[in-house]
Protein backbone atom coordinates (compact mmCIF):
# COMPACT_ATOMS: atom_id res chain seq x y z
CA UNK A 1 0.00 0.00 0.00
CA UNK A 2 2.64 2.70 0.76
CA UNK A 3 4.54 1.98 -2.19
CA UNK A 4 1.72 2.44 -4.12
CA UNK A 5 0.72 5.55 -2.77
CA UNK A 6 4.32 6.72 -3.04
CA UNK A 7 4.19 5.48 -6.79
CA UNK A 8 1.18 7.06 -8.39
CA UNK A 9 2.30 10.37 -6.11
CA UNK A 10 5.61 10.12 -7.96
CA UNK A 11 3.76 9.62 -11.76
CA UNK A 12 1.33 12.41 -10.47
CA UNK A 13 4.47 15.00 -10.05
CA UNK A 14 6.06 13.71 -12.69
CA UNK A 15 3.06 14.05 -14.99
CA UNK A 16 2.76 17.55 -13.67
CA UNK A 17 6.08 18.67 -14.31
CA UNK A 18 5.79 17.09 -17.96
CA UNK A 19 3.20 19.73 -17.94
CA UNK A 20 4.37 22.51 -16.46
CA UNK A 21 7.53 21.83 -18.74
CA UNK A 22 5.66 22.02 -22.00
CA UNK A 23 3.73 24.82 -21.24
CA UNK A 24 6.71 26.35 -20.66
CA UNK A 25 8.32 25.32 -24.22
CA UNK A 26 5.35 26.70 -25.99
CA UNK A 27 5.81 30.32 -25.25
CA UNK A 28 9.49 32.09 -23.87
CA UNK A 29 9.77 35.65 -23.16
CA UNK A 30 12.91 37.10 -24.00
CA UNK A 31 14.17 40.13 -22.42
CA UNK A 32 16.44 42.10 -25.20
CA UNK A 33 20.02 42.84 -23.73
CA UNK A 34 18.76 40.97 -20.49
CA UNK A 35 19.64 42.72 -17.19
CA UNK A 36 21.20 45.47 -19.01
CA UNK A 37 18.17 46.01 -21.31
CA UNK A 38 17.71 48.42 -24.80
CA UNK A 39 21.04 50.64 -23.94
CA UNK A 40 24.03 52.36 -25.41
CA UNK A 41 27.36 49.61 -26.54
CA UNK A 42 25.73 46.53 -26.19
CA UNK A 43 26.31 44.20 -28.36
CA UNK A 44 22.46 42.73 -29.46
CA UNK A 45 23.90 40.14 -32.40
CA UNK A 46 25.75 38.17 -29.25
CA UNK A 47 23.32 38.23 -27.55
CA UNK A 48 20.80 37.04 -30.08
CA UNK A 49 23.29 34.30 -31.50
CA UNK A 50 22.39 31.55 -29.00
CA UNK A 51 18.89 31.97 -29.05
CA UNK A 52 16.09 30.44 -31.31
CA UNK A 53 13.36 32.45 -31.34
CA UNK A 54 9.76 31.07 -32.44
CA UNK A 55 6.12 32.64 -33.22
CA UNK A 56 4.64 33.16 -29.95
CA UNK A 57 7.63 33.99 -28.20
CA UNK A 58 7.92 37.82 -27.04
CA UNK A 59 10.47 40.58 -27.36
CA UNK A 60 10.43 42.52 -23.95
CA UNK A 61 12.66 46.16 -24.88
CA UNK A 62 12.98 47.69 -21.89
CA UNK A 63 14.46 50.80 -21.68
CA UNK A 64 14.79 54.75 -20.62
CA UNK A 65 11.78 56.10 -22.49
CA UNK A 66 13.67 59.60 -22.24
CA UNK A 67 16.60 58.36 -24.42
CA UNK A 68 15.59 55.38 -26.31
CA UNK A 69 12.96 54.00 -28.75
CA UNK A 70 12.36 50.83 -30.49
CA UNK A 71 11.63 51.30 -34.27
CA UNK A 72 10.58 48.34 -36.62
CA UNK A 73 12.23 48.61 -40.02
CA UNK A 74 13.28 46.44 -43.11
CA UNK A 75 16.68 44.78 -43.95
CA UNK A 76 18.01 47.53 -45.77
CA UNK A 77 16.61 50.16 -43.43
CA UNK A 78 18.80 48.02 -40.79
CA UNK A 79 21.85 48.14 -42.58
CA UNK A 80 21.74 52.13 -43.48
CA UNK A 81 20.34 52.74 -40.10
CA UNK A 82 17.40 54.47 -41.35
CA UNK A 83 13.87 54.88 -41.06
CA UNK A 84 10.62 56.87 -42.48
CA UNK A 85 7.50 57.99 -40.86
CA UNK A 86 5.60 54.70 -42.17
CA UNK A 87 7.90 52.68 -40.01
CA UNK A 88 5.91 51.55 -36.47
CA UNK A 89 7.62 53.01 -33.25
CA UNK A 90 7.51 52.22 -29.92
CA UNK A 91 8.24 54.40 -27.21
CA UNK A 92 7.10 53.10 -23.97
CA UNK A 93 10.23 52.15 -22.03
CA UNK A 94 8.64 48.73 -21.83
CA UNK A 95 7.51 47.38 -24.97
CA UNK A 96 6.39 43.97 -25.36
CA UNK A 97 6.19 41.98 -28.90
CA UNK A 98 4.95 39.36 -29.31
CA UNK A 99 6.53 37.19 -32.62
CA UNK A 100 3.67 36.88 -34.76
CA UNK A 101 5.03 35.55 -37.59
CA UNK A 102 8.12 33.72 -39.25
CA UNK A 103 11.06 35.09 -40.58
CA UNK A 104 13.62 38.25 -39.87
CA UNK A 105 12.69 40.83 -37.80
CA UNK A 106 14.44 44.53 -37.49
CA UNK A 107 14.47 46.59 -34.73
CA UNK A 108 16.60 49.80 -34.06
CA UNK A 109 16.45 52.70 -31.77
CA UNK A 110 16.23 55.90 -34.17
CA UNK A 111 17.48 58.30 -31.29
CA UNK A 112 21.06 60.66 -32.13
CA UNK A 113 23.44 58.08 -33.62
CA UNK A 114 22.75 55.17 -31.28
CA UNK A 115 22.05 52.73 -34.43
CA UNK A 116 24.65 53.77 -36.56
CA UNK A 117 27.60 54.44 -33.53
CA UNK A 118 26.26 52.53 -30.18
CA UNK A 119 25.43 49.16 -31.56
CA UNK A 120 21.55 49.98 -30.63
CA UNK A 121 20.06 47.40 -33.10
CA UNK A 122 18.85 44.29 -32.91
CA UNK A 123 17.99 41.44 -36.02
CA UNK A 124 16.18 38.14 -34.89
CA UNK A 125 14.92 34.93 -37.25
CA UNK A 126 12.00 33.70 -36.05
CA UNK A 127 11.04 30.21 -36.62
CA UNK A 128 7.73 28.47 -36.70
CA UNK A 129 6.08 27.51 -33.39
CA UNK A 130 7.27 24.20 -32.09
CA UNK A 131 3.65 22.26 -32.96
CA UNK A 132 1.51 22.79 -29.90
CA UNK A 133 -0.22 19.91 -29.64
CA UNK A 134 2.47 17.48 -30.20
CA UNK A 135 4.07 17.79 -26.74
CA UNK A 136 1.35 17.67 -24.99
CA UNK A 137 0.32 14.26 -26.81
CA UNK A 138 3.58 12.92 -26.44
CA UNK A 139 3.86 14.22 -23.10
CA UNK A 140 0.44 12.15 -22.50
CA UNK A 141 1.33 9.13 -24.48
CA UNK A 142 4.81 8.88 -21.90
CA UNK A 143 2.33 9.51 -19.10
CA UNK A 144 0.04 6.38 -20.47
CA UNK A 145 3.10 3.83 -21.00
CA UNK A 146 4.69 4.66 -17.67
CA UNK A 147 1.81 4.21 -15.92
CA UNK A 148 0.82 0.93 -18.03
CA UNK A 149 4.33 0.18 -16.94
CA UNK A 150 3.46 0.76 -13.45
CA UNK A 151 0.11 -0.89 -13.59
CA UNK A 152 2.01 -4.22 -14.81
CA UNK A 153 4.89 -3.72 -11.63
CA UNK A 154 2.79 -3.26 -9.23
CA UNK A 155 0.61 -6.04 -10.47
CA UNK A 156 3.44 -8.49 -10.17
CA UNK A 157 4.46 -7.19 -6.78
CA UNK A 158 0.67 -7.66 -5.51
CA UNK A 159 0.38 -10.96 -6.93
C1 LIG B 1 12.54 49.11 -46.79
O1 LIG B 1 11.70 50.21 -46.61
C2 LIG B 1 12.03 51.31 -47.42
C3 LIG B 1 11.14 52.48 -47.01
O2 LIG B 1 9.80 52.13 -46.99
C4 LIG B 1 11.85 50.92 -48.88
O3 LIG B 1 12.19 52.00 -49.72
C5 LIG B 1 12.75 49.74 -49.19
O4 LIG B 1 12.53 49.30 -50.49
C6 LIG B 1 12.47 48.61 -48.22
N1 LIG B 1 13.45 47.57 -48.44
C7 LIG B 1 13.11 46.27 -48.39
C8 LIG B 1 14.22 45.30 -48.60
O5 LIG B 1 11.96 45.91 -48.20
C1 LIG C 1 6.22 42.49 -20.74
O1 LIG C 1 6.94 41.31 -20.52
C2 LIG C 1 7.55 41.24 -19.25
C3 LIG C 1 8.41 39.99 -19.21
O2 LIG C 1 7.68 38.87 -19.54
C4 LIG C 1 6.51 41.27 -18.17
O3 LIG C 1 7.11 41.22 -16.91
C5 LIG C 1 5.70 42.56 -18.31
O4 LIG C 1 4.66 42.58 -17.38
C6 LIG C 1 5.15 42.68 -19.71
N1 LIG C 1 4.53 43.99 -19.87
C7 LIG C 1 3.38 44.16 -20.49
C8 LIG C 1 2.92 45.57 -20.63
O5 LIG C 1 2.74 43.21 -20.94
CU1 LIG D 1 18.81 54.68 -28.24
Amino acid sequence: MASSSSSSSRLAFFAISVLLLSSLAMATDFVVGDDKGWTLDFDYTAWAQDKVFHVGDTLWFNYAKANHNVVKVNGTQFKDCSFTAENEVLSTGKDNITLKAEGRKWYICSRGNHCANHQMKLVITVEAAPPAPAPTSSASSLVASLSGALIVALAAILS
